[in-house]
């Protein structure tokens, strides 16, 4: 039992020099876009007053008032990384979601403990996968426009980035 309590101990001690041998982790954020997306509401409820304009026939936009941004996070660094949250401007709330399959249905649900960047490696935000949600859009996303993100790294801290808005 003690012997077991004493490995264990020098297992941590390993882990603990060799985590502070490596180098921080160095976040980079490659090709971020945002998916071109309609506030709702507005046309499903009448619009109230203070219609901005220009939306009349564009009965095309799909309903939700969501939209999602994608990129790649790149760690050039010895240390891995989380994204642990986003924010913006144009949403109310954004959370990172995971896409997956469950009984061949499409769900998405919120990744528990945020997204890992390992050291020296990247993750893909993509659609059908991993993805920064953006909910309750306050104006519409058009292509061609530019959102800025902030994202929150548990170690590298704040990054922002600017997102060119697309049609996917
Ligand atoms: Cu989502």
């Amino acid at each position: 039992m003690r012997v077991v309590t004493v490995f264990t101990l020098m297992l941590a001690s390993l882990a603990w020099l060799a985590g502070c041998g490596a180098s921080a982790p160095q976040i980079s954020v490659n090709e971020p876009w945002v998916r071109a997306a309609a506030m709702t509401g507005m046309g499903a409820q009448g619009g109230m007053g203070g219609h901005g304009g220009g939306m009349a026939g564009t009965d095309t936009t799909p309903p939700g008032g969501t939209s999602a941004a994608y990129m790649v996070l790149i760690n050039r660094g010895g240390a891995g990384d989380r994204l642990i949250s986003a924010s913006t401007d144009v949403a109310e709330v954004v959370e990172l979601h995971e896409t997956k399959m469950v009984d061949n249905v499409m769900q998405m649900a919120p990744v528990a403990g945020g997204i890992p960047v390992p050291a020296n490696g990247q993750v893909e935000l993509k659609p059908g996968g991993l993805h920064v949600m953006l909910i309750g859009l306050k104006r519409d996303l058009a292509a061609g426009e530019t959102v800025r993100l902030t994202l929150n790294f548990e170690r590298a801290g704040t990054v922002t980035v600017d997102a060119p808005v697309r049609m996917p």
